[in-house]
């Protein structure tokens, strides 16, 4: 029974994620989903990445919490176009919140929309919200060992970010080795992209704001 009714969530979840992914197309938009525990740093990455990227990329952002609208208010203060969305104790995004949310947005003006998803390393990972591709950011912070334990959001991501790269600084006070993660991620996903980035300080956003402008050319 529970496996049914679990089918049957993720099969309506399909439907409206086929919607989402006709809307992008029809508007030439590139989506990502992005995915990480809470904290990792999505929400700084994003206001650096539509800073480096202003004048050259259009960048919408979807902002997906359980309570509050205090993401989208930093993201406001860049400018970009944002909604919110409140889970009210859901821990991932559904395909129709997002279908709601995708109609808030001035779709004819932008090239990319990324979706901050709840921050879970779980959940998030198994349900499609029509995006490109899903983004996985780990930070130093939380252990070297997150893929080999959450190994679904690694093995779906077509890009990692390791945020916090400035915390390696305090050497021996942070265990953390980062050969260890891309091995592990590796492992799980042959082809993923791997960025080290610091969005404190901005180090390896050329690489990572180029990668996304290649994509979006695409
Ligand atoms: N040292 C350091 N701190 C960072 C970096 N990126 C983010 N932070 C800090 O980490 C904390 C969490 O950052 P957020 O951007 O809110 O993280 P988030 O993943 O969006 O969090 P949720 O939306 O709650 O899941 C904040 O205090 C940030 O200032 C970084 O590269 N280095
Ligand atoms: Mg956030």
């Amino acid at each position: 029974m529970k496996v049914k009714i679990g089918k049957k969530i993720l099969n309506a979840n399909e439907s409206f994620a086929e919607k989402n992914r006709r809307i992008f197309a029809k508007n030439n938009i590139l989506c990502f989903n992005m995915i990480s525990s809470p904290g990792s740093g999505k929400t700084t990455i994003l206001v650096r990445t539509i800073g480096e990227l202003a004048g050259k990329i259009r960048i919408g952002i979807i902002e997906g919490d359980i309570q509050t609208d205090l993401d989208a208010q930093r993201i406001r203060k860049t400018r970009a176009p944002v909604v919110q969305i409140n889970t009210k104790g859901g821990c991932h995004l559904s395909a129709a919140q997002v279908n709601k949310a995708i109609k808030l947005l001035p779709l004819d003006r932008l090239d990319i929309i990324v979706i901050e998803n709840v921050g879970n390393l779980v959940c998030p990972s198994v349900f499609e919200l029509g995006e490109a591709a899903k983004i996985a950011v780990l930070s130093v912070a939380e252990g070297d060992d997150k893929p080999a334990k959450y190994p679904e959001i690694f093995a779906r991501a077509k890009a990692m970010l390791i945020n916090k790269i400035d915390l390696l600084d305090l050497g021996a006070q942070i265990d953390f080795n980062i050969k260890r993660v891309e091995k592990d991620a590796r492992k799980l996903n042959r082809k993923i992209e791997i960025f080290h980035v610091s969005a404190k300080t901005g180090d390896g956003f050329k690489n990572w704001c180029s990668w996304l402008m290649e994509l979006s050319k695409k």
